[in-house]
């Protein structure tokens, strides 16, 4: 069992890359579960449409410390529902995003206080934290180039609301990312995203055989 998220810009290819790899270990016989914050469970998905709503929806904005709460809500009901009963089931989890995302948002990009955001993080987790953050380091221009096209491809797809943040907003994401993997290197594994999925895929298979993750296949 082992547990790793997936962080980086919006569009870095976090959901495409974790598709993959999921396929890659499933051929090794390793149970996967695939998940992703906000959300995760019925009600975290519920709390993820308040967050994200756009300003399209013309309701209330929530305030800095209300949207780290909700973000923290729906990652203690996530970790309770199925995070924790994954790993004791001895699945590896993929999770989209975790409380590195808030570090990165709400404290470099808002800019919350990091020791106030750190004991939320810590409390919500409940003790569960990714052995593994594996970061897709894109530009905010090859970010913005990637959401584009992907509102092109999807009528029914627009911008949500942290989407619609400035690029010096996301600027400040990206470097909150490179400032936690240099804080604790040994559980990052930085990657540049702008490699191929094949490439990315296997980059992320020769850290998880370098740890002695994997067994040998059958
Ligand atoms: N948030 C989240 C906070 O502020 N605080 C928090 O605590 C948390 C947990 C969540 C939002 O909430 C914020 C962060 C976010 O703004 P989200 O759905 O996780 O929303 O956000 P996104 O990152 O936007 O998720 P996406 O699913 O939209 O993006 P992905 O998964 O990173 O990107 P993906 O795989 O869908 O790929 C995007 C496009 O790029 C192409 C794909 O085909 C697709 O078109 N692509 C590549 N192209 C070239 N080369 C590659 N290697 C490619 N990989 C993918």
């Amino acid at each position: 069992m082992r547990f790793l998220s997936f962080e980086g810009l919006d569009g870095a290819g976090k959901s495409t890359l974790i598709a993959s790899l999921k396929a890659e270990l499933e051929r090794r016989s390793i149970s996967v579960r695939v998940t992703r914050e906000p959300g995760g469970t019925p009600l975290a998905e519920e709390i993820r449409s308040l967050i994200l709503r756009n300003s399209e929806s013309h309701l209330e904005t929530p305030e800095p410390f209300t949207e780290v709460l909700l973000y923290e809500a729906s990652r203690a009901q996530h970790v309770a529902k199925v995070i924790r009963p994954a790993l004791a089931l001895g699945e590896w989890v993929l999770c989209d995003r975790y409380s590195e995302s808030t570090v990165a948002f709400q404290c470099f990009a808002r800019g919350l206080q990091r020791s106030e955001v750190d004991r939320l993080n810590r409390f919500a987790e409940q003790g569960v934290r990714p052995e593994l953050v594996v970061l897709l380091d894109l530009s905010v221009d090859a970010s913005r180039r990637r959401q584009n096209r992907r509102v092109e491809e999807s009528s029914a797809s627009s911008r949500d609301r942290i989407e619609e943040e400035a690029d010096d907003f996301h600027e400040r994401v990206r470097q909150g990312f490179l400032s936690q993997s240099k804080e604790e290197p040994d559980r990052w594994l930085v990657l540049d995203a702008e490699q191929s999925v094949e490439e990315l895929i296997r980059l992320t298979m020769a850290e998880l055989g370098r740890r002695g993750w994997l067994k040998a296949k059958a």
